[in-house]
């Protein structure tokens, strides 16, 4: 398998910075603010932004988990239906400014379906969503507000996030099917 390294860890590292720079310029500070972190890697890169946003403001945010998983195994098959399995979400998201994180944005059926599982539990003052990699193919009229890194993509092509917490190595590859 052909594979390419598009960021190491210090690289991941300064797009984290970045973005808890970000969310924290757009927002006016942490009032209000909530995390939400998709499935597994979505998870860590939101706890990893709580850290963040702690040693520049001093403030702890809540923090909550989505785990969205799609209908079928095969991966590749897109028309998938991604379904929501589970939620973890132990506060009010009613008037909360939600940051939803995911580690690779795709065709945005997974965000769609997120929004529908937040809308479901309460009335956000609004969503923003924060991703690592955006690849690209766009099935549905959904945009991030914070990207790691833009990655143009072909179909046929992989983006692998490894982090430390599940996969011992901490890069972001691109690999050919
Ligand atoms: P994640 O749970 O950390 O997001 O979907 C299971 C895992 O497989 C995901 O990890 C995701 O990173 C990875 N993956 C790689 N390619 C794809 C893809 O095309 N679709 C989906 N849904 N997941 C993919
Ligand atoms: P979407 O629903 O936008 O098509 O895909 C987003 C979800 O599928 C993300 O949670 C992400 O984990 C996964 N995904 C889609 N394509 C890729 C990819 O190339 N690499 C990785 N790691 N995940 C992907
Ligand atoms: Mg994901």
């Amino acid at each position: 398998v052909k594979e390419r390294v598009l960021l190491d860890e210090a690289a991941i590292n300064r797009a984290l910075i970045r973005i808890a720079h970000e969310i924290l310029e757009k927002n006016k500070g942490t009032e209000d603010l909530v995390l939400i972190g998709i499935k597994t890697r979505g998870i860590y890169l939101a706890q990893r932004l709580r850290e963040r946003i702690k040693k520049i403001e001093g403030q702890e945010l809540p923090i909550g988990e989505l785990d969205i998983t799609l209908y079928r195994d095969d991966l590749s098959e897109k028309s998938d239906q991604p379904l929501i399995q589970g939620s973890k979400i132990d506060f009010s998201i009613g008037l909360k400014k939600v940051v939803l994180v995911d580690d690779v944005l795709y065709t945005g059926r997974t965000v769609r379906a997120a929004l529908d599982a937040l809308i479901d539990i309460g009335r956000p003052q609004l969503i923003q969503l924060a991703v690592l990699i955006d690849r690209g193919h766009r099935e549905l009229p959904i945009r991030p507000d914070y990207v790691g890194k833009n990655i143009p993509t072909s179909k046929q092509e992989m983006i692998a996030v490894q982090l430390k917490e599940v996969d011992q190595k901490e890069q972001v590859i691109i690999q050919q099917k």
